[in-house]
């Protein structure tokens, strides 16, 4: 649990379908309860992403908030971040002490980031079915993401999808920063992100939010 009262906010974001909301789930069913944590979605027309997992029932509903930014995804995370910090700081306010929020954006593409006004820490989820050029392609959320998570390698054979390859352009792309890869229909679950999460928890609050990588490790594939 923080030593402070200042919930850790996380940012979730990553193109369309891959597997956003599917990781904030199994987040929240591996911490919740030994965090106090709550969620903020966001999707452009509809509550399709909090919906979801009030009925999986991953947490109290009054635990997820959902903002519907009515424009491109992007820009209710990076540029005009009111709506997403109203919801943060609603939560905040009506739960009392929180240790995590993790903040979903709505699907963009590989340009999409979090304004470090909203978030203290970013992760940045592709997926094998788009092909192994997807780390090579590079962009912000590939590149500057604190840790990129590379989900359902248990597609990779179906797609023909070289994990190897992904691994080395990540790397070749992302330096000292961190990289796992998963699946969440298999093993490992989410467990390597919960891990990560855990330890951004645990910083100190003197820790500046915004400090330099974390040692190179690049889990699997
Ligand atoms: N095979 C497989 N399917 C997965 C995995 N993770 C998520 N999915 C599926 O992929 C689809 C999209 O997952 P979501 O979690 O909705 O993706 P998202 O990134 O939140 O999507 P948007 O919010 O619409 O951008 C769903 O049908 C999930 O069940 C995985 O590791 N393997
Ligand atoms: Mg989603």
């Amino acid at each position: 649990m923080r030593p402070d009262k200042r919930a850790v906010r996380i940012g979730i974001g990553g193109p369309v379908g891959s597997g956003k909301t599917a990781l904030v789930a199994a987040l929240c069913r591996a911490l919740a309860t030994e965090l106090r944590l709550a969620v903020v979605t966001n999707d452009i027309y509809t509550t399709e992403d909090a919906d979801f997992l009030r009925r999986a029932g991953v947490l109290p509903d009054d635990r997820i908030r959902a903002v519907e930014t009515g424009c491109c995804p992007h820009t209710a995370i990076r540029d005009d971040i009111s709506a997403n910090l109203d919801a943060v700081e609603e939560l905040e306010e009506r739960l009392g002490a929180l240790d995590l929020i993790l903040v979903e954006s709505g699907g963009d593409n590989l340009t999409a980031t979090f304004s470090k006004g909203l978030v203290d820490h970013q992760i940045f989820v592709v997926d094998v079915a788009g092909g192994d050029k997807v780390p090579r392609k590079g962009g912000p959320g590939v590149t500057t993401a604190d840790l990129l998570v590379i989900n359902k390698t248990d597609l990779a054979p179906l797609v023909g999808a070289d994990l190897g390859v992904m691994a080395r352009d990540a790397q070749a792309r992302r330096g000292d920063l961190p990289t796992v890869f998963l699946s969440l229909v298999g093993e490992p679950g989410a467990a390597p992100v919960a891990d990560w999460v855990r330890d951004r928890v645990a910083e100190p609050a003197s820790t500046p939010r915004h400090h330099e990588p974390t040692p190179a490790h690049t889990h699997g594939p």
